[in-house]
């Protein structure tokens, strides 16, 4: 079985998507509306203002087109802007129908988050179809296109996550192939600061997933997200299957040694039977409680075509011991929560973050999540579970309210982007 597939490469840096942008922030903010704004870039230069800071971000998901939007906790909106302006799109495959992945993370080390920006597969052919844009500074090409090899890709999914992997004490990108791949192949990628092509250096690379991945996942997709499971100060890398004819929501936490190039994996599913649906399995990692100690949330991909029920998340504690995961249960009560109404969600697949979100640290983190593919009005709803690591016999999830539209309001909807479609999520952690 193929674990490293060829000696990493120099990144290389793709066109300029956009400039002169704002950093996220907590003051920068930008006129509020409804309705994105068919501008090819932001020319809105932001004045800070006491407006609440940026907490969520929401992206267009399958189908729509690759607008992106910073919101605050109550739902306004700060920023609306195009992740590709109309000048590069031939050149990168296309933005509109793409979609558009959103991720958190602070990737160049300087104490604030930045917002990583990924597409879904091309919808035209493409020079640079795997480019991955960092919000404010810059774009490049995580893995090569052409044949001969598994580190080759040519349709252009990408998920990625940010975290401390390996113990270098800096944050890393993770980026793994999407659907299409033969492997759902992962390189770490470090930020160096220099001028492109050396703005990112490749420091590790490996097939996520556990043995013989193409049986566990036949369209070769993984999804991605990071945090520290077992407590070690260090984050692991959380690698799930797409949907597909194979999977079964398995995903694997990788405890990735300091080469960034040998993960240890420890695997799981994401639902019981009876829910796995189409078998893709989103995920966040999430103090639910507020201990310190991390729990998984994971959701659906989707349940079309399935008896299965759809518009899931669920609850995974993490068992460790001696600093290393051992094991993983789901605890008692409310493991499994259907959060939505297959009426506003036919897919019944959704996107999933962590962050905290009711303004209240104390509490532990709440969940943000968005609707999927063919939804017919995009949203994306914030939850809060109540987590108590000492009920029940494994820990019990013990209620659940929503952040808005009223406690146990599940046909609330939050607007997202005024169009049908899938809406992709990340928040602050
Ligand atoms: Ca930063
Ligand atoms: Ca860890
Ligand atoms: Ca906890
Ligand atoms: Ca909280």
């Amino acid at each position: 079985m193929p674990t490293n597939t060829s000696p990493p490469a120099t990144a290389t840096p793709a066109p300029p998507t956009r400039t002169n942008t704002p950093r996220p922030s907590a003051t920068a903010t930008n006129t509020p509306t409804r309705v994105p704004t068919a501008t090819p870039t932001p020319t809105a230069t932001p004045t800070p203002t006491v407006a609440p800071a940026m907490n969520i971000i929401i992206a267009q998901g399958a189908g729509g087109q690759d607008f992106v939007q910073w919101r605050d906790l109550f739902g306004e909106i700060l920023l609306t802007y195009k992740s590709i302006s109309n000048r590069f799109l031939a050149s990168v495959g296309g933005g509109r129908g793409r979609g558009t992945h959103v991720v958190m993370g602070d990737v160049n080390n300087d104490g604030y988050p930045d917002v990583v920006e990924t597409f879904g597969v091309i919808t035209e052919p493409a020079l640079f179809p795997n480019v991955v844009i960092i919000f404010n500074f810059g774009s490049f090409t995580a893995f090569p296109i052409g044949e001969g090899n598994s580190v080759r890709y040519n349709y252009g999914e990408l998920r990625t996550a940010v975290g401390d992997f390996i113990s270098s004490g800096e944050n890393l990108l993770a980026v793994a192939q999407g659907y299409g791949s033969q492997l759902g192949i992962v390189r770490l990628f470090q930020y160096t600061g220099a001028p492109p092509p050396n703005a990112w250096r490749i420091v590790g690379q490996f097939q996520p997933l556990d043995d013989r991945p193409t049986l566990n996942n036949a369209n070769g997709g993984v999804t991605l997200t990071a945090g520290d499971v077992d407590g070690d100060g260090l984050d692991e890398l959380l690698v799930g299957q797409t949907n597909s004819s194979t999977s079964l929501t398995q995903f694997s936490v990788l405890d990735i040694d300091a080469t960034g190039n040998n993960p240890i994996r420890h695997n799981f599913v994401g639902f019981p039977a009876g829910f796995r649906g189409q078998g893709g399995v989103e995920m966040a990692v999430a103090d639910l409680n507020g201990d310190g100690v991390n729990e998984i949330v994971v959701a659906s991909g989707g349940n079309a075509g399935t008896a299965d029920t759809g518009n899931v998340i669920g609850v995974i504690r993490p068992v460790v011991l001696n600093g290393s995961v051992v094991s993983f249960i789901r605890p008692d009560g409310i493991s499994v929560l259907k959060v939505v109404g297959d009426s506003h969600n036919s897919s019944g697949g959704l996107s999933i973050a962590a962050g905290e979100l009711d303004g209240n640290p104390d509490n532990g983190q709440e969940i943000v999540f968005g609707s999927g593919k063919e939804a017919p009005a995009s949203f994306y709803k914030t939850i809060r579970l109540e987590y108590d690591p000492s009920g029940g016999v494994n820990g019990k999830v013990t209620s659940f309210r929503f952040l808005a539209g009223g406690p146990r309001n599940i046909d609330f909807v939050m607007e997202a982007f005024g169009f049908p479609g899938a809406v992709h999520v990340a928040a602050t952690r």
